[in-house]
């Protein structure tokens, strides 16, 4: 440095910076060391593995840090367009591992854990994973933050920071059992709590209205509760760039004056009550998917996060010096689902009884703002409000959506004059012996954009729960197809795999996913296709070893790994598969000596804590377990596995290794799904219906390649509209008809014939999602997967072929169809200084 003729102050500080975020392997031994004595305040010999994860983690923290800061200048700088996405949902999964990749630093770190005599799979292996989210929703979310960074846009993620994320699920006696999520127990490295940046959210109490010296009207809202949120800072840290988004998470707390208040008038008692009311809010997870519960403190905590993430997204633009009649140009909010769709109804508030616009320009404010994600057209997810609880929670939000509801009704009238089906339809407040509020309808109605999550869904969308909606504004509507993000579900869980492909085509696939087609011109070349398959072998034979571990259960890695893994619902039909494997079950015991393609078939998913036949699917899968696993004549050719608590720890562990992804729910049910192209994309084969982006993963992978079975959507409903008569495909087909007795008849269930009555009554006479309909086809289907799995080349090309195909899934092509089409925004590449 000398040489180059800098002065001795120019060189201390390089030298300091590098100590602090040098990407070295000496920098961040260096970095590992200092933070295991200053932060944890321990030397090796006593230190914990969390002191070394601690330690690890903090010296990434600082490298990203110095990225972040460099975006947040950059972005305030140029004053540029920002997304802003709002989900109640972010399923990130574990931070470690990911942020080392993206960084480029893996390693490097590996090398320098190793030098300071520590393994770093062992500290990355017992990452406690934020689980905040159900399943694919906030895991989408979660991918669609990793490609906005990745692609340099600016953009800040909004969600709530739950003390508690998706339960732990444990299986006792067969059963699922829930425990607490406290992910929080050993600290969070990855977060920064910002307590200067917090907000004040009313609730309850009653309006005001007056009019003021200018003979304007106003409205004043006084809550009988005030929570605060405080800010909670977790940096996202783009693949490759320097580009560091925020996701911002908000937690609920007391505000210090309000219980004062009541503390000096003499209630005690009721300011603990009301500080422990204000914590509650952001405490814990609603652990429902698709399954709305219309709990009062699930609309607070929407409204919470919404309340407090739009107050911040104001004071942003207005503290650039910008004109709040600008705002729609700063900011685009992209609603995920209609969990924060409430934000229509909080912003108009903000805008005129806050910044005292006028209604007409608040209004053309909003609806240019807002963004809506629609993720499922199941009719008991849709969000409703009854409209009494909903006005003792947000009595001013129920007077706007009234105003606005009649503005619009009054518009809708004439245009639809006399279709009173229509008209209702479209109204934001239903009807009936109770009136509510139609989420759905709010976020169509305040949003400039409307969009499904697969070609399917979206037209069905359009046919079906949003017709009015289509038919009053097609220009709103467009599809998004859904995607992932190949970093953590390829790079970081498939390093063997990664390493392959990137031997043979380069590492441009990992930013630019279309280049895997580079792999089409090896799909038959023998030893390439050894290669593969040897590295399918090893991932199956860890993930036998995490099978034996956790369910001393011994599977053949040789078998087919046939993987069936998501949230437990009805719509997904796991019981279709259950079926089939009591089919292959009695096949062996009818004919002790069948020759037949060794499987083992392995579930993962939970269960909402209050669906009942979501849980007695669980029990039906480890009961057959138990059956066909102890039977000494099925010998190797069967298993069943039930690995629980599926999260996105566990599914790093289970994608690498399937043979075969089962995407069998009722066709025109599956908004999108993401499983499916995670699974493929790691060299999975799909026996699926025509569901969701099942149809365009076939239509890209091809049809030759993929196993197709079953009713489509429009044969679903034909079969619906004509009469669904399942004991015709129980009566007609022998081999259905003994599983179902079987079931029936307490054969996995020590004879206990209450197991499972109510499932199969279910299955038997009132199955709204047709699985005896499918099951011959499914049958046929999965015997074709067997017959082309004897031969290890075909499926071995079978499989290359797939993963070389897969390009359109990756959630940057998603995220840029959103930036060009809806969002209009651009990248903003982030330079560091020095
Ligand atoms: O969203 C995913 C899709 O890939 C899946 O097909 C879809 O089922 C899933 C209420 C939901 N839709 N709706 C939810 C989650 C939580 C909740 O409280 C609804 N999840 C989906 C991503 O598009």
């Amino acid at each position: 440095l000398q040489e180059k003729g800098l002065d001795k102050q120019e060189i201390q500080n390089i030298l300091i910076e590098d100590a602090r975020t040098g990407l070295s392997v000496e920098a961040l031994k260096r970095a590992i060391s200092n933070n295991l004595f200053y932060v944890q305040g321990k030397f090796p010999e006593i230190a914990t593995r969390n002191d070394y994860y601690m330690a690890v983690s903090y010296a990434v923290r600082d490298r990203i840090l110095k990225r972040w800061v460099a975006s947040v200048k950059q972005y305030l700088d140029g004053k540029h367009r920002v997304v802003s996405y709002l989900s109640a949902e972010y399923l990130l999964g574990p931070h470690l591992a990911n942020n080392l990749i993206n960084l480029g630093i893996y390693k490097e770190t590996g090398q320098a854990v190793k030098e300071l005599g520590k393994e770093l799979e062992w500290l990355i292996d017992k990452e406690i994973e934020p689980g905040l989210g159900n399943g694919g929703l906030g895991r989408l979310a979660a991918c669609y933050m990793d490609s906005l960074a990745t692609l340099e846009v600016p953009a800040i993620g909004y969600g709530i920071r739950y003390q508690f994320g998706i339960f732990e699920q444990d299986i006792r006696d067969g059963w699922q059992v829930e425990d607490t999520d406290n992910w929080l127990r050993r600290g969070n490295p990855w977060e920064i709590e910002r307590r200067e940046l917090n907000y004040e959210v009313k609730f309850g109490g009653h309006v005001q209205h007056y009019t003021d010296n200018n003979g304007k009207f106003c409205s004043n809202w006084i809550p009988d509760l005030v929570v605060k949120g405080v800010a909670y800072d977790t940096p996202i840290l783009g693949y490759d760039v320097n580009t560091t988004n925020t996701l911002r998470l908000w937690k609920s707390e007391a505000p210090k004056s309000f219980d004062f208040q009541l503390f000096n008038a003499g209630g005690y008692n009721d300011a603990v009550r009301q500080k422990i009311v204000c914590e509650n809010i952001s405490k814990v997870l609603y652990p429902n998917d698709e399954q709305e519960e219309g709990k009062i403190l699930r609309l607070q905590q929407q409204y919470f996060f919404v309340s407090c993430s739009l107050q911040d997204m104001l004071g942003i633009h207005l503290r650039q010096g910008d004109k709040i009649q600008d705002f729609y140009k700063k900011f685009v909010v992209q609603l995920n689902d209609t969990h924060p769709a409430i934000g229509v109804a909080e912003l108009m508030r903000l805008l005129l009884d806050k910044y005292q616009l006028e209604w007409e320009e608040a209004w053309d404010i909003t609806t240019k703002t807002f963004a809506y994600t629609n993720h499922t057209l199941l009719p008991e997810a849709l969000e409703k409000w009854d409209l009494e609880l909903f006005g003792r929670v947000l009595p001013r939000h129920l007077e706007l959506i009234y105003e606005i509801n009649r503005r619009f009704m009054d518009k809708v009238t004439v245009k639809f004059y006399g279709d009173h089906h229509k008209i209702a339809s479209l109204s934001l407040i239903g009807e009936g012996p109770k009136k509510y509020i139609k989420m759905a309808n709010l976020a169509s109605l305040g949003s400039f954009a409307i969009n499904g999550v697969a070609a399917l869904h979206t037209e069905l969308l359009k046919k079906t729960v949003l017709k009015d909606w289509y038919e009053l504004s097609p220009e709103k509507f467009s599809n998004k197809t859904n995607g992932v993000t190949p970093r953590r579900w390829m790079v970081l869980s498939n390093p063997e795999l990664t390493a392959l492909i990137s031997d043979k085509i380069g590492e441009g696939w990992i930013k630019n996913l279309d280049e895997l087609r580079g792999l089409e011109k090896f799909a038959q070349d023998q030893d390439f296709q050894k290669a593969w398959m040897d590295v399918k072998h090893q991932q199956k034979v860890s993930l036998s070893k995490k099978i034996l571990q956790r369910l001393r259960l011994r599977v053949d890695a040789d078998s087919l790994f046939d993987v069936h893994v998501k949230r437990m619902h009805e719509y997904k039909r796991q019981v279709l598969n259950a079926l089939h494997v009591i089919t292959l079950y009695n096949r062996i015991k009818h004919n002790p000596d069948i020759d037949m393609v060794p499987r083992t078939v392995i579930f993962a998913g939970k269960a909402a804590p209050g669906y009942k036949m979501a849980k007695q699917i669980i029990k039906l899968i480890t009961s057959i377990g138990e059956i066909v696993n102890n039977d000494p004549d099925v010998r190797d050719r069967l298993k069943v596995v039930f690995y629980p608590n599926y999260n996105v720890t566990n599914a790093q562990k289970i994608y690498p290794a399937a043979d075969l992804s089962e995407q069998i729910s009722t066709a025109g049910k599956e908004a999108s799904g993401t499983g499916n192209m995670k699974l493929s994309l790691n060299g999975a084969l799909t026996i699926g219906t025509l569901d969701g982006a099942n149809v365009e993963i076939r239509e890209c992978v091809g049809e030759e390649n993929f196993f197709l079975f079953g009713l489509n959507a429009d044969e679903v409903e034909e079969v619906r509209v004509n009469g669904y008569d399942p004991y015709s495909y129980y009566n007609d087909n022998p081999d259905l008809k003994l599983a179902l007795d079987q079931i029936n008849d307490g054969y996995f269930s020590h004879l206990n014939t209450d197991t499972f009555k109510t499932l199969v009554r279910s299955l038997m006479f009132d199955d709204q999602y047709l699985v005896l309909a499918d099951y011959q086809s499914y049958i046929d289907a999965q015997d074709k997967v067997a017959e082309t799995f004897r031969d290890k080349s075909k499926w071995a090309e079978m499989s290359i072929l797939n993963v070389a195909r897969m390009g359109k899934f990756s959630s940057d092509r998603s995220i840029k169809d959103y930036c060009d089409e809806i969002w209009k925004v651009k990248p903003v590449p982030v330079k560091l200084k020095n």
